[in-house]
C-alpha cells in the first residue's frame, strides 16, 4: 500500500539452494518439510508466508556443527553461552543459526532472526511467527513417529498455543526419560504457556 514501508521478500529457492549444499540428505528433507508446514501455519494464522517460509529454511542452518565448532562460533560473535548450553551445546545450534541467517543469508527481519533463535526451547510470550517454527518443527512430515502426533498435527490447525503445550510437555517429558538436562527456557516456556490456558 501506499506509504506503507514494504517488508523484504526473500528469495526461497535461491536460500534453498544454498542451504541444500550445507545439510546431510536426510536433515535437507526436514528442513524442507518444516518449510511447507510453517507454510501451511502461516496460511491458518495469517502469518506472513514469505518469512514463515524463510524462518523454516533455515531455521537449522547451523546443525551441521560439531559442538566444539557451535562453542567457537559463540566466542567469534559474542553469543552468550549458558551453564546449559555449556553442558549441551546442541542446543546452541539456534542461537548460532540465527546468528548465520544475518551474516551469511542476509536476514534482517527480527521476526525470522527470533524464530529461529527460539525454535528449540521456546519463549515465554512467543510472537506468531516464533510459535509457528516452533510447531512446523515438531510436526513436519518427516519427523519419526512421536507420541500423540497425530493429535498435536490436527490440533496445530485448530489452536496453536493448545499445540504448543502439548509439544512442550511431550519433549519434557522425553527429556526427563533421556535423564538430559532440562533448559531453564524449556521449563519457563511450558509454565507460561499452561498457565495462559487457565
Ligand atoms: O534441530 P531439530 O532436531 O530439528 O529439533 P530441535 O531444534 O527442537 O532440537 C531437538 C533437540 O533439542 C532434541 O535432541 C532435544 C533437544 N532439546 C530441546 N529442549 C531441550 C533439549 N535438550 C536439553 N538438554 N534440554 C532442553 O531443555
Ligand atoms: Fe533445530
Ligand atoms: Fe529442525
Amino acid at each position: 500500500m501506499l506509504g506503507n514501508k514494504k517488508k523484504k521478500e526473500y528469495d526461497l529457492g535461491k536460500i534453498q539452494k544454498q542451504i541444500k549444499r550445507k545439510l546431510s540428505d536426510s536433515r535437507f528433507q526436514h528442513t524442507l518439510g518444516v518449510t511447507y508446514t510453517a507454510a501451511a501455519l502461516a496460511m491458518r494464522y495469517e502469518a506472513d508466508l514469505n518469512h514463515a517460509m524463510t524462518a523454516g529454511l533455515l531455521h537449522d542452518c547451523a546443525k551441521y556443527m560439531s559442538a566444539d565448532e557451535l562453542l567457537k562460533n559463540c566466542e567469534r560473535y559474542k553469543i552468550e553461552v549458558t551453564a546449559t548450553e555449556k553442558l549441551n551445546p546442541a542446543l546452541l545450534h539456534a542461537k548460532v543459526g540465527a546468528m548465520l541467517a544475518a551474516k551469511k543469508y542476509h536476514v534482517r527481519d527480527k521476526d525470522i532472526i527470533s524464530a529461529i533463535i527460539h525454535h528449540t526451547t521456546g519463549h515465554p510470550d512467543m510472537d506468531v511467527l516464533d510459535k509457528i517454527l516452533f510447531v512446523a518443527d515438531y510436526i513436519e512430515p518427516n519427523r519419526e513417529p512421536l507420541p500423540k502426533i497425530d493429535e498435536i498435527r490436527k490440533q496445530a490447525f485448530v489452536n496453536l498455543d493448545k499445540a504448543l503445550v502439548m509439544i512442550l510437555r511431550a519433549t519434557l517429558n522425553h527429556l526427563h526419560n533421556m535423564q538430559n538436562e532440562i533448559d531453564d527456557m524449556t521449563q519457563k516456556t511450558y509454565d507460561f504457556y499452561v498457565s495462559k490456558e487457565e
